[in-house]
């Protein structure tokens, strides 16, 4: 049988895989939605984190600002204060450690001490000075689709489509960076779902993957235990369904579905918060990925012997 590895783009600075990644969720902030407060001690965050990058995760995602809809913003020396141990530590334990920030002054911390990916869910908005320093790091570059900060986003969710939508504005923002400075190999773009969007926006976003891909980078999709599976899944009385780290909820196989479904699409990377899963559901998608190369490689006659 002829060898055909499903091809997934590479990115600058990272070893190719033959799947699509995943990236553990690590936030230090007391009032993420799904884990906010549980790994406010640095102690606790660098335990979690081990606990993901042992159980298989590609890359370790570390944030100190909360982005729940409604959330303030933290300050610059918080921010700081929160990831910067967690992220040396991480590092020096072998992890691939993403920094989840919006501030060219954490992400130029965060990188001295281990940090090799810049995750910035604001792609370059909030601070200007962000895309810069990513360009003079040369490193990966995540670049989310975003509206506003968390305080205003919900209002700025108005779509008359929202892929083509969420599409162009993508391409804004990386001929932006590219503007910038940040050479094409190191972004990775992410359609944000949750970020200014509802339910039905972030269905539609998971339904037009093809079209974002359309742009040329790789994907990231960050859905785990966010509201619109809880309201999915929830009661038929209306109640949405909580995540598992609140009574009686649980989103985690919902995410999963997610991360199978997104990797069987070709999305480079799932940002979840359980890792050991969605890692089985992303080897069960490039499973099949493969055979579907293996069958265009090598088409078969009608009675099915390999021509
Ligand atoms: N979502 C959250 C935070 N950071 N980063 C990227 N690239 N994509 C996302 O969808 C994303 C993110 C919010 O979720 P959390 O509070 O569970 O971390």
């Amino acid at each position: 049988m002829t060898e055909v590895a499903a091809a997934y783009p590479a990115v600058v600075g990272l070893a190719d895989l033959d799947r699509c990644r995943v990236m553990g969720v690590v936030n230090v902030t007391p009032d993420s939605f799904s884990d906010g407060g549980r790994f406010l001690d640095a102690g606790d965050a660098v335990t979690h984190g081990l606990v993901l990058y042992r159980a298989g995760a590609d890359i370790v995602d570390v944030g100190g600002e909360s982005t729940r809809p409604g959330a303030a913003r933290v300050t610059p020396e918080e921010e700081r204060r929160r990831v910067l141990p967690v992220v040396r530590e991480l590092a020096a334990a072998g992890a691939t450690v993403s920094i989840d920030t919006m501030r060219a002054d954490i992400a130029e911390a965060a990188l001295a001490v281990g940090a090799r990916i810049v995750n910035d869910v604001s792609g370059g908005l909030a601070d200007p000075a962000l895309p810069r320093l990513v360009a003079a790091a040369g490193v990966p570059y995540v670049v989310m689709h975003w509206r506003g900060h968390s305080d205003s986003m919900q209002h700025q969710a108005v779509y008359d489509d929202v892929v083509a939508e969420v599409r162009d504005e993508l391409r804004a923002r990386l001929d932006e960076v590219i503007g910038a400075g940040v050479r094409p190999e190191q972004v990775v773009l992410d359609p944000g779902l949750g970020f200014a969007k509802n339910a039905d926006h972030n269905w539609a976003l998971l339904a037009g993957l093809d079209e974002l891909a359309a742009l040329g980078r790789p994907l990231l999709v960050g859905a785990s235990r966010k509201s619109f599976l809880g309201r999915l899944l929830g009661s038929p009385q209306g109640d949405d369904r909580p995540t598992a780290d609140r009574p009686t909820g649980d989103r985690a196989a919902g995410t999963v579905a997610v991360s199978a479904l997104a990797a069987a699409r070709g999305v480079w990377c799932v940002r979840v918060h359980e890792v050991a899963a969605s890692l089985d559901a992303v080897r069960v998608a490039a499973a099949v990925r493969q055979a579907a190369a293996w069958r265009a490689a090598e088409p078969t006659s009608a009675d099915g012997v390999t021509e």
